[in-house]
């Protein structure tokens, strides 16, 4: 396997950063999840844009145009021959001392990983998902805005873990506010009454490539679609749920909190969502050769 590492492309066990790089020393940096679908780069320029827009909001100097960055993550794809994959781009602050400064820190460290795509059982997207809400509530976006894609995902990740230790996959997050956020790396929607609805980014969620697209879907589907907010009771009352992610892509939520949503299986809507979001994938994208 080879990663793209600072402009090469190198050996996996080649591939090695600084102890002294700020992306590990503090979670300094941004990155992005893509997926290819047969030989298709699904929503490349978004995720790119995403990138450099994080970036931008921690100050971080990008060392290579948009354009070079899109060629960077085709080039790495067709050297490792992956027709379907999951991709990760990292850019961290590049490395430093051992003080916080970011002005120590002279070059940013630029890295691509493709590789083979771990599919969710399938099980999940036929018979749906038990989450539960956390106690630890989403970032507020005055501290650390949650649609920065950063290198910091503890907040996330001690959801994630509230989640297992209840044996549950997902976790739901609140706002500070209680407000309904989004799951550690999925956004959330809800069907009612024939509209579909997805927390505002406002509210402190990331804005989801994959919940643009089921936004645009759904009014496409005939649905009338709304960014607002909703309360824990709103979820649990609604006709479907279901979480969007570049790696989970829709999977439908059958239970919250021991509640079963609807009728307790996945929704027709949902089901439907599905079928169009995996034929836009497999026509959509940035196309490459192997
Ligand atoms: N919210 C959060 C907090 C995320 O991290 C999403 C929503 C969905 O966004 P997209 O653009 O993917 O529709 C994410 C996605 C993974 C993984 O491999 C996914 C994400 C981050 C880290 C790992 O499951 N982010």
């Amino acid at each position: 396997m080879k990663i793209y590492l600072n402009g090469k492309l190198v050996d996996k066990n080649q591939a090695l950063v600084s102890v002294f790089d700020h992306g590990l020393l503090y979670g300094d940096g941004v990155f992005e999840g893509i997926r290819s679908y047969d030989c298709l780069v699904f929503k490349l320029k978004e995720h790119i844009d995403r990138l450099y827009a994080s970036a931008q909001a921690i100050v971080l100097a990008m060392p290579m145009n948009k354009e070079a960055m899109m060629k960077a993550v085709i080039q790495t794809l067709k050297v490792n021959k992956l027709r379907d994959a999951y991709i990760r781009v990292v850019v961290t602050r590049g490395e430093g001392d051992l003080g916080l400064d970011p002005r120590k820190c002279k070059q940013p460290t630029v890295f691509i990983i493709t590789d083979k795509i771990v599919l969710y059982p399938q099980e999940l997207y036929e018979k749906g998902l038990a989450i539960v809400t956390v106690a630890t509530r989403r970032n507020i976006p005055e501290a650390l805005s949650p649609q920065i894609k950063s290198l910091n995902y503890l907040n996330n990740i001690l959801a994630k873990i509230e989640a297992i230790n209840s044996n549950t996959e997902e976790a739901l997050m609140m706002s500070a506010d209680g407000y309904v956020a989004e799951c550690t790396g999925d956004n959330i929607f809800i069907v009612k009454d024939g509209t579909v609805a997805t927390p505002p980014k406002a509210v402190g969620v990331l804005g989801g490539i994959t919940r643009d697209a089921a936004l645009v879907l759904s009014k496409k589907m005939g649905l009338e679609t709304k960014e607002v907010l909703m309360t824990r009771y709103d979820v649990v009352n609604a006709d479907e749920v279901f979480l969007t992610g570049t790696a989970a892509e829709i999977i439908p939520v059958v239970k919250i909190d021991g509640r079963s949503i609807g009728k307790g299986k996945p929704g027709k809507f949902t089901q439907n969502l599905i079928k169009e979001f995996r034929k836009i994938t497999r026509i959509e994208g940035e196309r490459y050769d192997l």
